[in-house]
């Protein structure tokens, strides 16, 4: 086992093509068969795990996997001891606080003594905290940009690409909290040959990303 690293990306979702992508443009060979949770690559030492981006960081943290491709958003929030070792430069995205379109928003100060829907809780608690503003986090796991309108909350924490969700949804921008993007993240606990392998790996990642700039 020493001699092989074990890499976790997403099943399905909006960072699995881009994941296998990069692993092939590294110029690793591995059969994906559909519905597989498990490959092993035929030319590099390497085992391919399909999984749950959010379970990602927890199996890196306790050494199942050694390394795993996730957002940046995602390792962040789960807290776990990894390291981070190379951003990706795809998935890019942001955290940002979304209030009523209707609503006068004049600064971060306004959120004092709201309720804001997110499924980032750690992260906004951060922000809030960092700018002195106290105010009440709901925690929900999905469709959190309906809050608002339903009266669930005053506003809204979430991810933001093109903001279309959030403009359909009747609501502004109005703070960017965190800028995320598809990172690498490895375990705390590799043994030398598997350093030796992410090594190698990463030095073909730069390569690919350097012949593409
Ligand atoms: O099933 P699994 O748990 O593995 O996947 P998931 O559904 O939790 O995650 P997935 O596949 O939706 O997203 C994986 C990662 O992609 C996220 O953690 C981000 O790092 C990144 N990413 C990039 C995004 C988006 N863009 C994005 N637009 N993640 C989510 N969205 C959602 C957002 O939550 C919101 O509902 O898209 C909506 C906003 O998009 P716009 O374009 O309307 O602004
Ligand atoms: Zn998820």
């Amino acid at each position: 086992m020493d001699n092989i690293l074990r890499i976790a990306i997403q099943k399905s979702g909006r960072l699995s093509e881009d994941s296998l992508k990069l692993i092939k443009e590294c110029g690793i060979r591995f059969d994906n068969g559909a519905g597989k949770l498990k490959t092993s690559a035929t030319n590099f030492p390497a085992e391919i795990l399909f999984l749950r981006d959010d379970d990602i960081p927890g199996y890196v943290e306790d050494g199942v996997a050694h390394l795993g491709i996730v957002g940046e958003n995602v390792s962040v929030e789960s807290d776990r001891d990894v390291n981070t070792v190379h951003k990706l430069g795809f998935s890019k995205c942001r955290l940002s606080i979304g209030v009523l379109r209707e609503h006068d928003y004049a600064g971060v100060q306004d959120l004092e003594g709201k309720s804001i829907a997110t499924s980032y809780p750690k992260l906004l608690g951060k922000y809030l905290a960092e700018n002195n503003v106290t105010a009440q986090i709901h925690e929900i796991s999905g469709s959190v940009e309906i809050a608002p309108s339903i009266g669930l909350a005053d506003a809204v924490c979430d991810i933001v690409s093109s903001g279309s969700t959030l403009l359909s949804n009747g609501l502004k921008e109005v703070e960017t909290i965190f800028k995320s993007e598809a990172v690498m993240i490895a375990s705390k606990h590799l043994t030398a040959g598997q350093q030796d392998l992410l090594d190698q790996l990463l030095f073909r990642i730069k390569s690919v990303q350097v012949a593409k700039n």
